[in-house]
């Protein structure tokens, strides 16, 4: 059927690209000037359209989707300010690898710098965050044109797709009329509007080159390998769709070098857990200090061994005390990276792999043959491992077993008993501040398959809501968020979505009425600044916010001056995520803490766990 105009004609076709290259559900947001793409976009019927008003939410939905997927997530937005509005987003797609796709409708170039109403300057709007931008011509009813556009969208998607995967941006000129009336005489009749239809795939089909090092360097780092005794495998946030914990342990056990798994690395939890010697709890017993441990003056034996190679994974480790750690060690380090790129602040690293990870494993695994490793190298590590555990863990007192005086319930309960009552398989979201450093410092490893994702890229609060929702809406699996007060308020926008783009969730609220991170930082001593300016208490009630959206609402009270038993509040936080996960619909459970106190518990069991491990060698 010939396009009744030459902007629908336009759009079906671009459109038709994006399916051709495999997308399957496109982000939208109402205006006017993208009525075309719109419009396309709801009239497929291979196409998932998640309608979102609010464009700082949209694009977060979309980049929780394709960090789920690993595929691109396009996004369909007016012109003017919403497309300032991906801009959050953008920035942590970029750092963070995920792909997307910004398709950001525009006035016509004449219109540009005239006073024209909502018209802004859209010309590379995301500057060096995009892996490819565009401005499109204006839509031309001609073979060549069409061609054009097909060319660049698919150039489009393979860029975000690609070895150095990202997002991407088109910026989309039309003029009136944008709705699917049909001008005579506009769309010539004998033109097709699917250009080359008939055609499978993409009108580009993008070979990726993806990176590895020749069989030589292979060699040669492979006898590094196997010439050590003490190696470490740091997995550190992955890149979407994730590192392959199978090649991981494979590696793992062909070295005998132990893996250090953020709990966002994909490798921290699963199966391969029961085999594979990944450690999971070196936040609570690893810093700076501790690194370069000789042994005490009087000639003791030093009780920490450092290692002499490290392999590292994936994006920068959540931990700080990793980080710092490795920094000194003086081990040699090798960063791997698909793009060559450095993600390494401390800057330690003396060696950059170019190449894909899973896959270096793998070879590297094959090369390496099979060895045991030290015994005593792994030990050391999981020892470390049990002491922290059975200090963080309670007895049915609610005391710890190892911490003389009672330890009272702390925020990293809250996440435990979250993690205890999830199903198996689940997708659980972290919130950034104390979330994830809570899920890092006191969950795991275990053998359920858990997806853990966050957004550590630029570890924005912002978008929270909407990233968690965007990657249930990728899944079948249960999917829980666990997030701060300060982060939900941020993004209760994005709660929309759970009705109209049909997600539900489990939302685990850690309300400390504010930022409870700031305790941990030297400003805390700084009042009244601290607490106007940083904390920021605001009294907010969230239950009318679980009203508004339609989540039934429970609550924990947490806080010391309601706690009788640190076990029993642990349960009822559990019970109340079980309670959830077995019932219809979505959920809020808000979980009241101190944060003061918490960071105070921290501490402690921080202080308890690295005597036990270094026997108060810091
Ligand atoms: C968009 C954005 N603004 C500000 C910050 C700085 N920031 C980091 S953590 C934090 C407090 C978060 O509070 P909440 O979500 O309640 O978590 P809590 O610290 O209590 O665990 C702030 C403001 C940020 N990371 N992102
Ligand atoms: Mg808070």
């Amino acid at each position: 059927m010939t396009a009744p105009n030459r902007n629908v004609l336009w759009a079906r076709a671009l459109v038709d690209e994006l399916v051709a290259a495999g997308v399957d559900g496109v982000v939208v947001s109402p205006g006017s000037r993208s009525t075309p793409l719109t419009m396309a976009a709801a009239r497929r019927d291979d196409l998932r359209v998640f309608s979102q008003l609010d464009e700082r939410s949209a694009a977060y939905f979309a980049l929780g989707r394709a960090r789920r997927t690993g595929s691109v997530t396009p996004l369909v937005c007016t012109s003017g300010t919403a497309a300032a509005n991906y801009h959050p987003a953008v920035m942590e797609a970029s750092e963070a690898r995920v792909p997307l796709l910004a398709l950001t409708a525009d006035r016509p170039p004449e219109l540009r710098d005239s006073g024209a109403n909502q018209t802004a300057d859209q010309e590379k709007l995301y500057g060096d965050a995009v892996r490819f931008y565009k401005d499109l011509p204006e839509p031309a009813p001609n073979d060549r044109a069409l061609r054009s556009l097909r060319t660049t969208v698919s150039r489009a998607v393979a860029s975000a797709e690609g070895a150095d995967p990202g997002p991407v941006h088109l910026n989309v000129p039309f003029k009136k009329p944008l709705e699917p009336t049909r001008v005579p005489d506009d769309v010539p009749a004998d033109l097709d509007p699917v250009a080359a239809a008939g055609r499978d795939g993409p009108y580009v089909d993008v070979t990726q080159g993806s990176p590895e090092p020749g069989d030589d360097e292979l060699r040669a780092l492979a006898n590094e390998l196997v010439t050590t005794d003490r190696g470490l495998i740091v997995a550190g946030p992955a890149d979407p769709p994730g590192l392959d914990a199978e090649a991981v342990t494979a590696l793992s056990h062909a070295t005998g070098f132990p893996v250090l798994a953020d709990p966002l690395s994909g490798v921290r939890y699963g199966g391969h857990t029961r085999v594979a010697p990944v450690i999971g709890a070196y936040d609570a017993y690893l810093s700076a200090a501790v690194a370069g441990d000789e042994g005490d003056a009087d000639g003791d034996a030093h009780r920490w061994t450092d290692p002499e190679l490290v392999l590292r994974l994936g994006a920068s480790p959540t931990s700080k005390n990793l980080r710092k750690y490795l920094a000194g060690t003086g081990a040699d380090q090798y960063q791997v990276d698909p793009a060559g790129r450095w993600r390494e602040a401390e800057f330690a690293a003396t060696d950059l792999v170019v190449a894909e990870p899973s896959r270096l494993c793998a070879r590297l695994s094959r090369a390496v043959g099979g060895g045991d490793g030290d015994p005593d190298w792994r030990e050391q590590w999981e020892a470390a491992d049990r002491a922290a555990r059975a200090i963080h863990a309670r007895d049915s007192d609610g005391s710890s077993q190892v911490v003389d005086e009672p330890v009272g319930f702390h925020e990293g309960d809250a996440l435990r008993a979250v993690a205890d009552a999830l199903p198996d398989p689940a997708t659980l979201f972290v919130s950034n501040s104390m979330p994830v450093r809570d899920l890092d410092r006191f969950v795991g490893p275990t053998t359920t398959s858990l997806t853990a994702l966050g957004n550590r890229g630029v570890s924005g609060i912002d978008g929270i809501v909407s990233s968690a929702l965007g990657a249930g809406s990728a899944t079948t699996d249960d999917l829980t968020l666990v997030v701060g007060d300060l982060a939900l308020y941020h993004d209760a926008n994005g709660l929309l979505a759970l009705d109209r783009c049909d997600v539900d969730a489990t939302v685990v609220l850690i309300n400390n009425d504010g930022g409870g991170i700031f305790h941990a930082l030297p400003i805390e001593s700084y009042e009244p600044e601290f607490t106007e300016s940083f904390k920021t208490p605001h009294g907010i009630e969230f239950e009318p916010m679980a009203d508004l959206h339609g989540l039934e609402y429970a609550r924990v009270d947490a806080r010391p001056e309601a706690v009788d038993d640190p076990v029993e509040t642990a349960a009822a936080v559990e019970a109340a995520v079980a309670n959830a996960r077995d019932a219809e619909g979505s959920h809020l459970i808000e979980v009241r803490t101190d944060a003061e106190s918490s960071h105070r518990t921290r501490e402690r069991l921080s202080a308890a766990v690295d005597d036990a491990v270094h026997g108060g060698a810091d």
